[in-house]
């Protein structure tokens, strides 16, 4: 197993939960990987000029149309038969739901072979912590000083109406559910995407040391279970027994300061609903 193919010292914040994803994603798809960044935090990886933390070959796009190049350099492998190479993307929430979606709904509709992984901060982190479709309701942001109004994008929801032959939500704080999910993704025959929760520990607001037990609390409350659908199969692959208090996720957050009573209950009755959906639909 390879495990060295980020160099040790990068310049992402202390606490990332973006860098983990990034060494878990060279750790399982090891040295045939070219992965592709879109200007956002994972971008810092990519680098600039000649420097760069990767060591397999990367490649930066543009914001809005990393799933194209992913679609242009999938087709020339197929060309030379060799798709023992596995063409990664790794964009941000902001690059994926609202400015790059064109480009992915494109590609996934075209059926190209790639492994498209979001890491969701939930706000374009890079330029300043703007709010961006993935920001949960009630959240502060440079853009949302009073609290984002707007309930967030489900974009899971989205792909999988479009018959995508391999979809799964992770999170880093359960990093062993990810390793699996992105094993199974190297082996599709068709496009694959991974959403997943990434904690931002300047853009939320907490302390670095904390990155892992929110990213569990996300999924301990139910406000982001973990799925995965092959083929439009539902498997819930982390089922909660004993739910957590959102108000626990939300107290250990400076950016959730403002959150209304209104917003808290929505969180709750969403969470719950939606956690009971996917759990009908497996048994379906
Ligand atoms: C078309 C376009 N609009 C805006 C930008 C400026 N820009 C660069 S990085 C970035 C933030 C991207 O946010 P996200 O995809 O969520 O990644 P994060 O920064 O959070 O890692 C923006 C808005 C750009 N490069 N291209
Ligand atoms: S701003 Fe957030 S996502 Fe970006 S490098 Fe820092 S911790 Fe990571
Ligand atoms: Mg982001």
């Amino acid at each position: 197993m390879m495990t060295n193919l980020i160099s040790k010292g990068t310049t992402t914040c202390e606490g990332c939960g973006m860098e983990l994803i990034a060494r878990s994603i060279v750790e399982v798809l090891g040295k045939n990987t070219i992965i592709l960044t879109p200007p956002s935090c994972s971008a810092i990886l990519t680098g600039f000029g000649d420097q760069t933390c990767w060591k397999i070959p990367s490649f930066q796009s543009n914001l809005e149309n990393i799933a194209a190049y992913c679609s242009g350099i999938s087709t020339a492998l197929e060309f030379h038969n060799r798709e023992d190479i596995n063409v990664v993307a790794l964009a941000g929430d902001g690059g994926t739901v609202d400015i790059g979606l064109q480009a992915l709904s494109g590609a996934i509709e075209r059926g190209h072979r790639f492994i498209y992984i979001c890491y969701d901060n939930e706000a374009y982190m890079n330029t300043g912590i703007q709010r961006s479709g993935s920001t949960p309701v009630g959240a502060w942001t440079t853009t949302t000083p009073g609290g984002k109004k707007e309930i967030k994008k489900n974009i899971v929801e989205m792909l999988m109406a479009q018959g995508i032959p391999y979809i799964a939500t992770a999170s880093v704080g359960y990093i062993d559910d990810f390793k699996k999910k992105l094993a199974k993704a190297k082996d599709i025959d068709g496009p694959a995407y991974i959403h997943t929760l990434t904690p931002c520990a300047t853009g939320w607001r907490f302390h670095s040391r904390e990155t892992i037990k929110i990213a569990q609390l996300a999924v301990e409350t139910n406000l982001y279970p973990l799925f995965e659908a092959i083929d439009g199969e539902i498997r819930v692959t982390k089922k909660i027994s004993k739910v957590k208090s959102i108000e626990e996720y939300l107290k250990m957050q400076g950016r959730f300061k403002n959150i209304t009573k209104e917003q808290v209950e929505y969180l709750e009755t969403n969470a719950e609903n939606y956690y009971n959906k996917l759990i009908e639909m497996e048994a379906k």
